[in-house]
């Protein structure tokens, strides 16, 4: 061991963390190596503060202050519809002079889908099977060709899946987007605690660790060097989503108008939620400040709380797109405006003493992420718009059930049978799968300027990719 490693060693006893060292002796000349590089990774001051936190049975946990969140509705009068032309217009004028990147957050470990790859690999469309990835990257191309200007796309990934997805990417091409306007940037990893805080051990020789929660966003991509490379390129505007999504309406002009009118630093958009206990997080004040509550964090008796004309107080369901100025963003990354960290209790398999692998049968680890939502709080100006879900959210999470495959691929069937009738085209039966590509329409409106009026001679599989 040299003098520095040693050094490492005596941190982390004096951290009540020596334990990790146990095995060291017995394993070879490279497990040592890959522990000690994982190791120097971790932040011991961190793992104080969450053990601080999340384990002193003294402290009381904060109960915030909640009312609903200030949210433009859908535009249901003339006036409405006059100033969301005016935001299309801002949103437009800001794509055309390509203000705009996009970021897709893709780090995450696709547990509850049961998916062993990649999220994005996923194949969602109902009748190409095309996955996350492709119809999100062929909606940038199209973007691209429609306003002159080509958006620079981030993927937020993790250690783990990180190079999985760079070659789901090469080997298809980059689904048609310049490679130089991809970019992967690595979220950190956090340890898993157990029951007394200390640290887990995956193998006599490996540290458990997970990805850090889409809230570890903003230090990476600061730590990237992208957030100077867009400025130069005279980006100011980031346009985040989920992979899960395949209905999102990338880079959407009238939500960016909006946003960049009311000079917001974060944007969002909410749907109403489907019934009480759907599982997103709602927009709402909390202590004073624009914030998102987690469904797992809203209280029984608010989750069910109506008002006068039957709404659910807390509806505003958060759909997980935002649009943040970049110099937000560069601020958060300084790490100096600490988001907090919230605790999942998860069943994590771990060396014993002994040094066998055991397999828990109940929750044993405590696992950390923050939200990028936290930042709400730190934003100067936040603005939340209300859209329709049948046009924008039909997100894949589980295996079956709600926002399964199934519901995610009828869903957008259902959409593009509305864009055909509205271009006057014959419409398919209900039962049958529909897709328009985003290379031929991105929208109603396009599909009805491109192919409006005429009949398609042969089914509607012609107008899968008619670009
Ligand atoms: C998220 C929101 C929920 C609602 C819903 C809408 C959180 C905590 N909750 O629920 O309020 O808006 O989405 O669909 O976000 N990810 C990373 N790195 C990580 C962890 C996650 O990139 O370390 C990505 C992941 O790949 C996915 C997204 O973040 O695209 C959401 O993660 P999730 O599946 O944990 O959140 P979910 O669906 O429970």
């Amino acid at each position: 061991m040299t003098p520095h490693d040693a050094a490492l060693r005596a941190r982390f006893c004096e951290a009540e963390q020596g334990h990790v060292f146990r095995f060291f002796d017995d394993l070879s000349a490279d497990q040592q190596a890959t522990l000690l590089a994982q190791l120097r990774s971790i932040d011991l001051a961190l793992v104080k503060r969450l053990i601080e936190t999340h384990l002193a049975a003294d402290k009381p946990p904060h109960v915030p202050l909640l009312a609903p969140g200030q949210v433009i509705p859908l535009a249901a009068d003339d006036a409405a519809r006059a100033d969301e032309r005016e935001s299309r217009r801002i949103g437009e004028e800001a794509l055309r002079a390509g203000r705009v990147a996009v970021l897709i957050v893709a780090g995450g470990q696709a547990t509850r889908l049961g998916y062993d790859a990649p999220k994005g690999t996923f194949p969602i469309a109902p009748i190409s099977g095309k996955s996350l990835f492709q119809l999100h990257a062929e909606k940038l191309c199209a973007l691209g060709r429609r306003y002159g200007k080509a958006l620079p796309l981030l993927l937020l990934v993790s250690p783990d899946n990180h190079a999985p997805t760079r070659r789901f990417f090469e080997q298809h091409g980059w689904f048609g987007l310049a490679p130089s306007d991809v970019h992967f940037i690595e979220q950190g990893m956090l340890p898993a605690l157990d029951r007394d805080g200390r640290l887990l051990l995956a193998e006599r020789g490996r540290i458990f660790l997970s990805p850090d929660g889409h809230g570890g966003v903003y230090r990476a991509l600061a730590a990237s060097g992208l957030l100077e490379k867009l400025k130069k390129r005279g980006v100011d505007t980031l346009f985040y989503f989920q992979v899960d999504n395949p209905l999102v309406k990338v880079a959407d002009p009238i939500f960016l108008g909006h946003h960049l009118r009311q000079q917001s630093e974060f944007s969002l958009k909410v749907v109403a939620k489907r019934d009480a206990g759907e599982k997103v997080g709602v927009f709402a004040q909390v202590d004073g400040r624009p914030g998102i509550v987690e469904y797992s964090d809203l209280p029984e008796a608010l989750r069910e709380a109506r008002d006068g004309s039957g709404r659910l107080l807390y509806g505003a369901g958060s759909i997980a797109i935002h649009a943040f100025s970049l110099d937000f963003f560069a601020r958060l990354g300084k790490g100096t405006l600490d988001l907090p960290h919230h605790l999942a209790r998860k069943k994590v398999p771990f060396v014993d003493d002994t040094g066998d692998v055991v397999t828990p049968s109940e929750p044993n680890g405590m696992k950390f992420e923050s939200f990028v939502f936290d930042g709400l709080a730190l934003a100067r100006k936040t603005v939340a718009m209300e859209v329709a879900r049948s046009e924008e959210f039909a997100p894949v999470k589980n295996k079956s059930g709600e926002d399964s495959p199934e519901t995610s691929r009828a869903a957008q069937s259902a959409l593009f049978r509305t864009w055909i009738a509205a271009a006057g085209l014959p419409v398919p039966p209900p039962e049958g799968a529909v897709e328009i590509g985003p290379l031929l329409a991105l929208d109603a409106e396009e599909l009805r300027a491109r192919v409006g009026g005429a009949t398609p001679g042969g089914p509607l599989r012609v107008l899968l990719d008619g670009a």
